[in-house]
């Protein structure tokens, strides 16, 4: 969640039991070192940073990772190959998000500690596939431990997510609207008055697919788009849009990215509470599960 998932939000998801990362998004290593030392100074649990490979700053914030000896990496929007023995000889443990079987079998290869298997409900850059068609393929095929992500908000999404075999799960849209999360509360307000069908995928054309809010930006984007518009215009559109929404506030022209499960993430709560209440439910639905068939 670049430009909003910051050390107080990683910080107090760690603290209270689950694993928080840190995004460094489009952040230059000096800027990702300090956000990393915040996090410390938070708390003494491990934490993640998730390091967005088409990111100008990646080889820095790779190197960084390793230098600081960062307990998590993850990884998205592209492979993470090139830095994985990097990460594992400073002792870091890796998990790159993956859209597909295929890459998920060479993270394996590589000696990834784990995948992040993210179906195209999340919000962001997103694969094809679905949550519910990808985790059980990719938990077939991989002997390491799989984490479910995309589309996951609550108790329900979570227990049905480890029936599907994942062994963990991760969740983006439902902590934009965690107490702790600085995103612009104008944003914040998009999430809490999302609808089902609220988001649209823009982007497909360039390879790169992002889910994000139905707004006038996403919707000229998707038609100037379809209409063949040259890659320099789309460009000029997209440029900077992640930060007009998340930092500015400008949920008109910005990309306001969040997952299709966001009409879940209505109510604004501590970070500690989302993670309790979600896997008590989980446990009495697995628990309740036996007596369904
Ligand atoms: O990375 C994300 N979500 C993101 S990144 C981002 S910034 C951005 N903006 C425009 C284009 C690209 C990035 C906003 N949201 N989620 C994890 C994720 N990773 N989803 C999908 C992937 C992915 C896609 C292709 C991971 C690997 C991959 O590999 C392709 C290859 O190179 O083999």
């Amino acid at each position: 969640m670049a430009w909003i998932s910051d050390a107080r939000l990683a910080a107090a998801v760690s603290q209270a039991g689950g694993l928080g990362i840190l995004a460094a998004g489009n952040l230059p290593a000096l800027e990702v070192r300090r956000e990393i030392e915040a996090v410390r100074a938070l708390t003494d649990r491990p934490f993640g940073l998730n390091i967005m490979l088409r990111s100008p700053y990646t080889a820095e914030v790779a190197a960084l990772a390793a230098k600081l000896r960062v307990p998590v990496v993850t990884t998205g929007a592209g492979n993470p190959a090139a830095f994985l023995p990097l990460w594992k000889e400073a002792g870091c443990r890796v998990l790159p998000v993956v859209p597909t079987v295929a890459l998920a079998r060479r993270m394996e290869r590589l000696g990834a500690d784990a995948v992040i298997a993210e179906g195209t409900e999340s919000g962001g850059h997103v694969g094809e596939l679905t949550t519910l068609a990808l985790v059980p393929q990719v938990a077939d095929a991989l002997s390491i431990p799989v984490v479910a992500a995309g589309g996951i908000a609550d108790g329900r999404g979570m227990a049905a997510a480890m029936l599907l075999g994942a062994d963990g799960i991760q969740m983006g849209t439902r902590f934009l609207t965690a107490a702790e999360c600085g995103v612009h509360p104008a944003y914040q307000q998009k999430v809490r008055s999302a609808r089902d069908t609220s988001t649209i995928v823009t982007s497909r054309r360039d390879g790169h697919p992002v889910r994000a809010l139905k707004n006038k930006m996403t919707r000229r984007y998707a038609e100037r788009e379809y209409a063949g518009a040259p890659a320099e215009e789309l460009d000029a559109l997209g440029t900077g849009a992640l930060y007009r929404a998340a930092v500015e506030g400008d949920t008109v022209m910005g990309c306001v990215c969040m997952g299709q499960i966001a009409p879940l993430a209505a109510e604004v709560l501590p970070a500690a509470q989302i993670l309790t209440t979600i896997t008590r439910e989980a446990q009495a639905l697995l628990r309740k599960g036996a007596t369904l068939l």
